[in-house]
């Protein structure tokens, strides 16, 4: 174990050495190089994906799990990383500027986009709840996010939608991503809702975006749904970086899982976009079905794509 000043001096270094990196145009070789040198986990952390940058992205729902996660990776596509949440942010890095904005704060959103590149899009309620608290996030808030980014000039926008807008597929079914949404409750509704809003702003505006079904993105699955739903961080990071960058998106939807072995969904509509997943959740599949080891084959979670979602109730 390293001291808390080494860890730090570690990451220094690392920071220095991922900043060095993007600016290269070798960076390809680079994690060839690293690859055998340095473990996995690390060298996704010191190494880009890509030479690409943008001026000023901004990310929202930061202070979230996934906004967390993706907050010290993006830093290297971007000379300038605008960090937003309603909650609070912490301070901000190197880089970094940090704005507390509720999203349905019309003006308050209009604000935060000025002068973004890009856009993607954490922000809002991320669970089943009540509609008056999905209401003000997630349908008004996406409408103010693309309004902002329509008046604000902003070229394209990577929204985390979820797979619980197409949550009523069951398990057994393969869907690809030009099936209609089935959305499994409020929380599925809003999702679904801030695709369409994607495919208007394409329509009319031409703002591109990139609407990310995510599966399940956590350290590890948790369920053996999750077998098929995962997605691993670093291939959160590969789904973004992919739809920040692909030459052009249009409106595409992707689903966002790493390459598991058994999976709901088809991903090859989004083949444009360049996402490939190098991840797998069958190295968890041994411990997963010890943990779980019979499923109820009437319940409604193992029947559909939604899972638990699909009963989930904040109707008291
Ligand atoms: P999270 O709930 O941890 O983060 C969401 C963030 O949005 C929070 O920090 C919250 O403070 C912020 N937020 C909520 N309401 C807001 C408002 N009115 N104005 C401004 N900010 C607000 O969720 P997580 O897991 O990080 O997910 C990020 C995004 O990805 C969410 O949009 C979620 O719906 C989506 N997603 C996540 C999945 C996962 O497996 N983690 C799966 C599918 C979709
Ligand atoms: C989601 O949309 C949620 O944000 C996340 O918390 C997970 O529950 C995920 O879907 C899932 O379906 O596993």
């Amino acid at each position: 174990m390293f001291r808390k000043s080494e860890t730090a001096r570690l990451r220094w270094l690392f920071d220095k050495a991922r900043t060095l990196l993007s600016n290269g145009s070798a960076l390809a070789a680079s994690r060839n190089f690293l690859g055998p040198l340095i473990p996995k986990r690390l060298l996704m952390s010191v190494v880009p994906l890509t030479s690409i940058r943008f001026s000023r992205l901004l990310l929202t729902g930061a202070a979230g799990s996934l906004g967390q996660v993706l907050r010290p990776r993006l830093k290297a596509y971007c000379d300038t990383l605008r960090v937003s949440d309603i909650s609070d942010l912490a301070a901000a890095g190197a880089g970094e500027e940090t704005v507390q904005c509720a999203l349905e704060d019309a003006e308050g959103v209009k604000t935060l986009l000025a002068g973004v590149e890009v856009v993607v899009h954490l922000g809002g309620v991320s669970t089943e709840k009540p509609w008056a608290t999905v209401l003000p996030a997630n349908i008004a808030g996406v409408v103010n996010l693309y309004e902002a980014a329509r008046l604000n000039g902003v070229k394209r926008v990577v929204f985390a939608s979820s797979n619980h807008a197409i949550g009523f597929y069951r398990q057994s079914e393969t869907i690809d991503n030009k099936v209609l949404s089935k959305p499994d409750g409020f929380y599925g509704l809003s999702k679904a809702f801030g695709e369409n809003c994607a495919q208007l702003y394409w329509d009319r505006w031409g703002i591109e975006t990139v609407s990310l079904r995510i599966g399940s993105s956590f350290p590890e699955p948790r369920d053996r749904r999750m077998l098929s739903t995962w997605l691993s961080y670093d291939d959160l990071e590969r789904l973004v970086v992919a739809s920040l960058t692909a030459p052009q998106v249009a409106h595409t939807i992707v689903y966002g899982m790493s390459d598991n072995r058994a999976v709901f969904w088809d991903n090859s509509g989004a083949k444009h976009v360049g996402f490939k997943p190098l991840d797998s959740s069958e190295r968890f599949r041994d411990a997963i079905e010890a943990k779980q080891p019979t499923i109820d084959r009437n319940d409604p979670a193992a029947i559909f794509q939604g899972g638990s979602f699909v009963k989930a109730t904040p109707h008291g």
